[in-house]
């Protein structure tokens, strides 16, 4: 219901703007419950699509520009589809410039089109608004081209304009689970084979995301700089075993055993991945089972990895992390998503969802002096074309 009024909402805007009604296309954020920087190690993944998202309206042109409105990002971008720039311009509409760049490449016929975009998933926090941008600007620019594209390769594709276009050398998980999220249910993606299976959440549970108002910024180089230690351990384990293609084909007993062998910074790196695949798969089998306590262990010790060994935590992460610990209904937290600032993923008793939301911003108010914002979250559907008639 609220994403057929937001889409009519864009309909509005769009035909205030272009004197046309639009198609509409949407696409949600995520969170991750657990396996962070996994994805590009080709290792498990298991986020849930949640109920932010990013709309895209459009329609056609009758000559080969493509113009990019939105009412909430600052900028009137117009484009010629036969000179489209072929690096990031540093505007936020990169994503969709991206997103059209690449279906050229790939041999799609574009047509020129006007673009409004409408978004709801706070910017910097984490949540793969970048992501949502993608998938909806992919199936509003498909729409008026003759290519059908299954979910996955929309994905696959708006992957490819973030790393090549926009420069942030990203996984394939955000992309993936706004496409194909399930309302209900967390999606367990093994990022190698791409399989994946749905994860019911049980009944009750909410999500309590807690946004500490630290940006993150994945262009930036750190993200980029753990991928880069990383394939530094790949090629060592390389070098002991030959079979090794990924920090997914290392085992915890062989993490161990070249405890001393590697750069102390880079046996970190690879010690958060090796064992947070395994903290995955352990959570999809304990979430499965309902054994939230569990899933509560696996996702605290996902958290204190990303910190101690991943190091892509911060001061305000760790603070909200710490003020969930025993708050009335509360099953597990972590940071969610790259890291550097941005949100906590809680998993509280829907039952104590909102007292929790407003002890824990007053908690974290308290200790850092900074207002957060904390969004009651469930698990939602992946990327669809609103039907608004
Ligand atoms: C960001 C990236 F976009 C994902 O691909 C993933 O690596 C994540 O950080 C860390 O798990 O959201």
């Amino acid at each position: 219901m609220h994403s057929r009024i937001t889409g009519m909402f864009t309909g509005v805007m769009f035909k205030k703007r272009f004197g046309s009604l639009p198609r509409i296309f949407r696409a949600p954020g995520r969170v991750n419950l657990i396996g962070e920087h996994t994805d590009y190690n080709d290792g498990y993944v298991m986020p849930a699509a949640v109920g932010f998202s990013t709309y895209v309206g459009i329609s056609p042109r009758s000559d080969r520009k493509l113009i990019i409105h939105s009412e909430e990002f600052p900028g009137n971008f117009e484009f010629d589809l036969d000179s489209l720039p072929e690096k990031r311009i540093g505007a936020w509409c990169d994503y969709v410039l991206g997103v059209a760049s690449v279906l050229q490449q790939q041999g799609n016929k574009l047509a020129g089109a006007n673009l409004l975009v409408h978004g709801e998933i706070p910017i910097g926090a984490g949540l793969s608004s970048s992501a949502a941008l993608e998938v909806s600007s992919a199936l509003a620019l498909l729409s008026l081209s003759e290519t059908h594209l299954p979910l996955p390769e929309v994905a696959k594709l708006c992957r490819l304009a973030e790393n090549s276009f926009v420069g942030a050398r990203v996984g394939i998980m955000d992309q993936f689970v706004s496409c194909m999220g399930k309302a209900g249910h967390a999606f367990f993606l093994d990022c190698r084979s791409l399989e994946f299976k749905f994860v019911p959440i049980p009944a009750g549970l909410q999500f309590v995301v807690c946004n500490t108002m630290v940006k993150h910024d994945l262009a930036t180089g750190a993200y980029n700089t753990r991928r880069e230690e990383c394939e530094e351990g790949v090629r060592a384990f390389a070098k002991w075993d030959p079979a090794i293609r990924a920090l997914r084909d290392v085992s915890i007993q062989m993490l161990d055993q070249h405890a001393n062998d590697l750069p102390a910074t880079i046996w970190k790196r690879c010690s958060h991945v090796v064992r947070e695949n395994q903290r995955t798969l352990d959570a999809a089998r304990a979430l499965t089972a309902g054994d939230l306590t569990e899933v509560g262990k696996l996702m605290r010790e996902s958290h204190n990895s990303l910190r101690d060994l991943y190091e892509v935590s911060c001061r305000e992460l760790d603070i909200m992390v710490d003020a969930a610990d025993s708050l009335p209904g509360f099953c597990g937290g972590r940071m969610t998503g790259g890291g550097f600032g941005g949100c906590t993923v809680n998993l509280v008793r829907g039952e104590n969802a909102e007292d929790f939301a407003k002890q824990i911003a007053e908690r974290y108010r308290q200790a850092t002096g900074i207002q957060p914002q904390v969004y009651l979250c469930t698990a939602e559907d992946g990327a669809q074309a609103l039907d608004l008639s």
